[in-house]
């Protein structure tokens, strides 16, 4: 491989972009290929960012907006992750995200120093949120429209579905589709109503926290733990939610995609007590975004100990703007 290949990696929150991207690089990085991640959000302090950089994968986060909003971000962190010497870079688009085939995947194409492999998205069999509202079920249906492949995934849970990140299924066959550059990437450019898609993406309430924890000698789990069961026990309908507890002696990471489910933990669940932990929690919710900040702050009060250097950030996304020109984005 002479150029740095980019694998983009979209789809819905939740339908599992970040799981199998750690799980692709980890494959290629056994058979020796360099791999490096850049991950996206509406905001900062991103879960994805720290959990990546947990699975030792060089990271670059884009905030604020969507890849194709901070096009310039996208591009900058594609550059700095050259230090790196990565041969694959994945790339995953904040999931509430569309038109990523016109606003970043054409311009992008321009890079000769970059292969861009075919755009895959993502679908979660047991997936249902998006069908509560008929702007976010028009989002969902637009994302699956513009791929260049569709991935169906968590196939540990949905024997029909194809890829699994628990198993590894499918996830060799799908990197050599990906990288062996025969599949056109961009091929499907979306019609799409903008004014729709930003009603679909505001009828989410966003919240992205990070602070620091000092307490009494405490392991992860027992600060993860209790704070994503808060939020669960208030019944808000949950779209994604997911929290990283790092410390010295680990870190616990928790997430869920539905209310009925239990949490998905990955980690280390027997780290040893630590007295400092920093925390990582993104939620997205079918919820009005005050509503979030409250039930956040509610489940950090419940936490022994002090939270230092608090950071929340609630809002619904603003609405997404199409900057592409005929010479590319803005
Ligand atoms: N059982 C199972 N769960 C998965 C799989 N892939 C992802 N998940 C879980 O689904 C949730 C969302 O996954 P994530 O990769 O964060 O989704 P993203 O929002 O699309 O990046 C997490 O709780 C994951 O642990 C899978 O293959 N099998
Ligand atoms: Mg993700």
């Amino acid at each position: 491989m002479n150029r740095t290949t980019l694998v983009l990696v979209g789809g819905f929150l939740g339908a599992g972009k970040t799981s199998l991207i750690l799980a692709a690089a980890r494959m290629l990085e056994q058979r020796g290929i360099r791999t490096a991640a850049i991950l996206n959000d509406q905001a900062g302090s991103l879960v994805d960012t720290q959990l990546t950089i947990e699975h030792h994968i060089p990271a670059e986060q884009v905030t604020g907006g969507c890849f194709c909003c901070r096009y310039g971000d996208l591009a900058r962190s594609l550059h700095n992750l050259q230090t790196h010497n990565p041969e694959v870079i994945f790339a995953e688009p904040v999931g509430s995200c569309t038109d990523i085939a016109a606003t970043v995947l054409r311009p992008l194409q321009s890079q000769t120093q970059l292969h861009i492999a075919p755009f895959t998205v993502l679908r979660d069999p047991g997936a249902t949120i998006q069908s509560t509202d008929p702007d976010l079920d028009y989002l969902y249906a637009k994302q699956l429209e513009e791929a260049d492949l569709i991935r169906t995934t968590k196939a540990d849970l949905y024997p029909e579905a194809q890829l699994s990140a628990r198993t590894g299924q499918g996830i060799a066959e799908w990197l050599q589709e990906v990288l062996a550059g025969t599949t056109t990437a961009g091929s499907r450019l979306l019609d799409i109503d903008y004014t729709r898609y930003a009603r679909a993406e505001a009828v989410l309430g966003w919240l992205n926290c990070e602070a620091t924890l000092k307490t009494t000698p405490t392991p992860p789990a027992s600060v993860a733990g209790p704070i994503l069961d808060h939020i669960l026990q208030s019944r808000i309908p949950i779209a994604h939610a997911k929290l990283i507890v790092t410390a010295q002696t680990g870190y616990i990471k928790a997430a869920v995609t539905s209310n009925q489910q239990e949490p998905d933990i990955e980690g280390d669940l027997t780290a040893s007590p630590a007295t400092t932990h920093q925390l990582r929690l993104n939620l997205r919710a079918l919820t009005d975004p005050k509503q979030l900040r409250e039930i956040v702050e509610q489940a950090l009060n419940t936490t022994p100990g002090q939270w230092r250097n608090l950071n929340i950030d609630s809002f619904r996304p603003a609405p997404p703007q199409r900057y592409v020109t005929s010479s590319g984005p803005r």
